[in-house]
């Protein structure tokens, strides 16, 4: 039987027989280890229905022993490695990190068998590919809770996704208090796209979703899109703000969705893209961006900071690229990595800045180019590809949540894909890693993000963390086949394409 491990260990030798769960097994880890128990006899808990006793001291046949590694737990350049050794009892080693991750290994083995659980005995030595592999989630367009950004994070990490990215704001709400700019949440953030409520993040709901992301090993990457998708800014600071600038897509697309048009300051509520933007030469916009981005800096533990770039289809190219200099100039002197989406490569970036790549996997030479800018200039790509890697692409035609735009994706076009073949001439150190954005349009509840999470975010995690020569379509598959027991033992909900025959263990 192949075992059920998404995605997929670098290093998996099966040795024969199996671990019978004993009602007695206990939970063996010393102080250094207590939060990863905790985490181990919540899992068990949730998959057996029984949660195991936390000890110290030696361990009996058939304990769970945690072992963490001594070294760095700075977050950012943990050590995500790991190993699993199941055979008379079970034994996790490694950082809290690869701690967190080999049980997140061992909760996809636990297997049921007649009344009781079992484990197979195995040995497994474990590390990512890739050092960036996060999730987004959009509460601008939607507001998600704090509760519901919580869900997020548990389902993301259980895959061994390391970032989050949150999309906070937008033309249709900003969602993060800021104190300087107290209009900003009081005046933008009633309202959401096509009139669903609004809603925003205190500063201390903001720490308590760091808090929460980085006790699940994710670093949270905040954005304020700059300098177009900023219609929300003009229902506090119309000073700082150009006319809406209607294209001709936005006008045959709000026409055909039968959507509003943005009209300066009131609340948008349709989904049309391009309109907005801030005045660029205004030193009124240059205070109210260093206010603002000094702020969610300070309140960002996590080293990067994203000042969007995508699709300021209504700023003149030059003034667009004189305006992605100096803001991600001032990024970098706030002492955060800046991160943009791939446009803002016709700029001349700050060194070391972050280029998060959405357009196709077969990419226009103009993207080409913008991305390579990135590398150029000292930085890396975060890749997205909009025809792959968007969880707000319906699966199919009859899908009756997410967009279409991209391309329709189903779990085998977002699993068969490879992150460094996009992009011509770059080294492979170039792609920092992945990230899979759940833009939120069309969703309104977390039942309906996990049906565009589940399955096709295990496709985007094994890309990320497992080694490219075991990328394995059928593999994938069959391995994928019993993780809906996973996570329906969570009460996660989600789809079941049937391009798996599911098993329900
Ligand atoms: C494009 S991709 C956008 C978003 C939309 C998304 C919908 C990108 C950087 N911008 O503004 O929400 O398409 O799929």
């Amino acid at each position: 039987m192949v075992l059920p491990l998404v995605p997929l260990p670098s290093s998996v030798v099966e040795r024969p027989g199996a671990l019978v769960l004993a009602p007695s097994a206990r939970i063996v880890a010393d102080d250094t280890a207590d939060a990863a128990a905790s985490v181990l006899a919540d899992v068990i808990a949730q998959r057996t229905g029984s949660r195991p006793e936390i000890v110290t001291g030696s361990a009996r046949p058939g304990d769970f022993v945690l072992h963490r590694r001594a070294g760095t737990d700075d977050e950012a350049t943990d050590d995500e490695s790991y190993t699993v050794r199941i055979g008379d009892d079970v034994r996790i080693e490694g950082s809290a990190t690869g701690l967190f991750y080999g049980i997140q290994t061992v909760r996809q083995l636990l297997t049921s068998e007649g009344d009781g659980w079992m484990l197979p005995h195995v040995e497994i030595d474990d590390a990512p590919r890739f050092e960036y592999r996060g999730v987004m989630l959009d509460v601008a367009r939607t507001f998600f809770d704090v509760e519901t950004v919580k869900a997020y994070i548990e389902r993301a990490s259980s895959l061994k996704f390391n970032r989050l990215h949150l999309h906070l704001t937008d033309d249709q709400g900003w969602r993060l208090q800021i104190d300087s700019r107290p209009l900003l949440t009081e005046n933008g953030s009633a309202t959401a796209v096509l009139g669903r409520p609004g809603g925003f993040y205190t500063k201390d709901d903001f720490r308590e979703i760091v808090r929460y992301a980085s006790a699940h090993h994710m670093i949270v990457v905040p954005e304020i899109d700059l300098p177009g998708h900023t219609h929300a800014i003009g229902l506090a600071h119309p000073e700082i703000m150009e006319a809406p600038v209607m294209n001709d897509a936005l006008l045959a697309q709000a026409a055909e969705l039968g959507q509003p048009l943005p009209i300066a300051g009131e609340p948008y509520l349709g989904w049309g893209v391009g309109h907005s933007s801030v005045k660029i030469h205004d030193e009124h916009t240059w205070e109210f961006l260093r206010d603002v981005l000094s702020e969610v800096a300070d309140l960002t533990p996590g080293p990067y900071l994203h000042v969007g770039g995508d699709e300021a289809l209504g700023t003149a190219p030059a003034d667009f690229n004189a305006f992605i200099e100096q803001v991600t100039a001032l990024v970098a002197g706030l002492g955060k990595t800046p991160m943009t989406w791939h446009e803002a490569g016709s700029a001349l970036v700050a060194e070391g800045t972050i280029g998060q790549y959405w357009g196709s996997v077969a990419p226009s030479a103009a993207h080409a180019a913008e991305a390579r800018r990135f590398t150029e200039r000292g930085g890396g790509l975060v890749m997205s590809p909009s025809d792959t890697a968007y969880l707000d692409q319906k699966y199919d035609a009859d899908f009756t949540v997410g967009l279409d735009w991209a391309s329709l994706i189903n779990l085998k076009t977002a699993y068969d894909w490879e992150p460094t073949a996009i992009i011509d001439d770059l080294s492979d150190d170039a792609i920092l890693g992945v990230e899979a954005p759940l833009w939120s349009e069309t969703i309104a509840s977390l039942a309906d993000i996990d049906q565009l999470f589940f399955p096709r975010a295990a496709a985007l995690a094994e890309t990320g963390w497992s080694r490219a020569d075991s990328h394995d379509w059928a593999s994938f598959q069959s391995r994928i086949a019993s993780l809906d027991a996973v996570w329906d033992a969570a009460q996660w909900g989600g789809h079941r394409p049937t391009e798996i025959a599911w098993s329900n263990r």
